[in-house]
């Protein structure tokens, strides 16, 4: 697309926001967001339009926008922008950028709580007055404070946190479902499958748009329940087959999903296809192709004929392949692995014994350990480890050694109120300038398992800090390895990974797959290069809230795209063998 194009639409949409935020007329926003949209999505040149005097043929674009579009190519600017945005602080309106920030959000927390700038914004978060706003609430404020974390000033780059998109995409196909089956004794709608596809169903880190594949016997029905669902904000298109929709703020901000609904015996073949990812698709299109047969979103076809198509396993297997998780197809090798019959068998998400990193009220944590106990059973855990802060992590009010010995006394008490559900005490033990660890051996070694993680200096001898701490006879894990926040930060600066991954194998120190959704860390690609250097993990939440348990899920879904399986992460193990594998010597 050509840069002026881009131009022409980001001032359009700024215009809609600026309307918008003063509650102008819906209809002259929607005009402005209509006419911006219709530019990013076309594949046409406005300049030369506009040279042929043409821009009114443009679908979507309506008398008033060409002549907004004249006047940008005539004088290079759009006066509407300037009377649009007269009156509103500057940069002020990039908070719209942030997930779950709309332009009605903003203009409550401008006027009632004199919002100006982000952390004017962070504040009344964090003070919870934002969420005292009439129709805004905990959960609302919980996306915001989700997208801020990911927000960047130098532009969001507009993709969603997996931890983001997974819950929003749920909920969709849940009222989906609920919609459909009350309609369905009207409908006599019957058979219906709805299924996320795309990289939210590969379980990638971030989700650019949000897919998802339906079939039933009553496609109108299904499209049409699908546009009118409360979480749509704007229907972008709507056929027969397919619409596309952007979400509300409260549900996650301007981000599209697209709705497929297609033929009962071409699921299977649109479910692939939409899985992708494009490169696992071109790969297999290459096999197919070299078995003289060929490969689309309706099925496998020898010359005319349809071979497979009904589910994905069918035409795996008509290609002689075993099914491939989609988690692994990302054109990695999973392709010439299943051909050889050699795939991992990957960890299962319900395989996991319990959580390693979890923090209570004693540091920055919410809940209260008999609490965190309670919620483990949910999971169907056998255990679940406590691992506050030590005393460096001040701002995160890290304990002494004298507070650990309280901590321990409590978690004896609560084993024996809570029988069947294990905690174990632990730390997460910061790993100091010089590679040493917060807490002398003595402390250490009365623990069930040590973290040990950096939270300071980032900039500082990172991989010489956690060589020193993996060769601690007490340090079990070495936590969030990389220390990187996605979409905000790097990591600790200059990191051998390859050194840590070795020593990790060598002194039987676990990596921890951290599960919080900013972090994910280790990524799936370091996984897979540490498990092939030796190394054993632990797939861990760093829960601070009990709903932050859930993150679970996301690290191993991490995990299975690193190839892992179940014995290579040790927190699958049951109690007893766990505790014997956190006893380095
Ligand atoms: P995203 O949305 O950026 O996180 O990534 P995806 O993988 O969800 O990509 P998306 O939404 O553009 O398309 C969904 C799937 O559809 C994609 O994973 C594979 C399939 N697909 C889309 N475009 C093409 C294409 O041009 N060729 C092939 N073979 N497959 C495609
Ligand atoms: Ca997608
Ligand atoms: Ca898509
Ligand atoms: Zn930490």
């Amino acid at each position: 697309m050509s840069d002026q194009n881009k131009e022409i639409a980001e001032i359009f949409s700024r215009i809609a926001d600026a309307l918008e935020f003063k509650n102008e007329n819906t209809f002259r926003v929607n005009a402005y967001r209509r006419a911006a949209r219709t530019i990013l999505d076309s594949s046409l040149n406005l300049k030369s339009f506009y040279e042929q005097d043409k821009l009114q043929e443009i679908p979507g674009i309506g008398a008033g926008m060409s002549l907004k579009i004249a006047e940008y190519f005539k004088t290079s600017q759009v006066k509407k922008l300037a009377e649009a945005t007269r009156g509103i602080p500057p940069g002020f309106l990039n908070l719209l950028k942030i997930q779950g920030v709309g332009p009605k959000t903003l203009r409550l927390a401008y006027e009632k709580l004199k919002v100006k700038n982000l952390d004017n914004l962070k504040k009344v978060i964090d003070n919870g007055r934002l969420a005292r706003l009439p129709g805004m609430g905990e959960r609302k404020v919980d996306i915001i404070a989700r997208g801020i974390a990911i927000f960047s000033p130098d532009g969001y780059r507009g993709r969603l946190l997996l931890g983001t998109a997974l819950p929003l995409v749920e909920e969709i196909i849940q009222s989906l479902r609920e919609k459909l089956s009350i309609k369905r004794c009207i409908y006599g709608l019957n058979k219906i499958r709805i299924i996320p596809a795309g990289s939210l169903r590969r379980m990638q880190e971030t989700i650019g748009d949000l897919d998802i594949l339906a079939t039933g016997d009553s496609y109108r029905e299904i499209i049409e329940i699908f546009t009118r669902l409360p979480q749509v904000k704007e229907i972008l298109a709507a056929g027969t087959t397919k619409a596309s929709v952007l979400l509300s703020s409260a549900s996650g901000g301007d981000h599209q999903v697209d709705l497929r609904v297609v033929e009962p015996d071409s699921f299977g073949a649109a479910l692939l296809y939409f899985t992708g990812s494009k490169a696992h698709n071109i790969k297999l299109r290459g096999l197919a192709k070299s078995q003289g047969l060929k490969i689309n979103a309706s099925g496998l076809f020898s010359g005319a004929k349809k071979i497979a198509g009904l589910t994905e396993e069918e035409i795996y297997r008509t290609m002689g392949l075993p099914w491939i998780p989609p988690e692994l197809r990302e054109d990695r090798g999973e392709i010439e692995l299943a051909r050889k019959n050699k795939l991992p068998a990957l960890i299962q998400y319900n395989d996991i014994k319990g959580d390693s990193h979890v923090h209570s009220h004693y540091s920055d944590g919410f809940n209260t350990i008999e609490a965190i106990a309670r919620a483990a059973r949910k999971y169907n855990y056998e255990y679940i480890a406590i691992t506050d802060h030590s005393r460096s992590a001040s701002y995160a009010r890290g304990l002494s050694p004298a507070q650990l010995i309280k901590q321990a006394e409590e978690i004896k008490l609560v084993n024996k109120k809570i029988k069947d559900i294990t905690v174990l005490g632990g730390t997460e033990v910061d790993i100091l300038k010089d590679g040493q660890v917060d807490f002398p051996e003595d402390v250490l070694k009365q623990l069930d398992l040590v973290v040990a993680s950096i939270h300071s200096g980032f900039q500082h001898e990172a991989t010489e800090r956690i060589l020193r701490a993996m060769d601690h006879p007490y340090v079990n894990v070495i936590g969030h390895p990389t220390g990187r926040l996605i979409g905000q930060r790097e990591g600790y600066a200059g990191l051998d990974l390859e050194k840590i991954f070795k020593k990790a194998a060598q002194t039987g120190t676990a990596l921890e797959i951290n599960s919080f959704p900013d972090r994910l860390d280790l990524n799936d690609l370091q996984i897979k290069r540490a498990k092939e250097l030796g190394a054993r993990f632990v797939i861990s939440t760093d829960s601070h809230r009990l709903e932050m348990l859930d993150f679970i899920r996301l690290g191993i879904a991490t995990a299975r795209r690193g190839g892992l399986t179940k014995k290579d992460v040790l927190n699958t193990y049951p109690l007893a063998e766990f505790k014997k594998l956190m006893k380095k010597y």
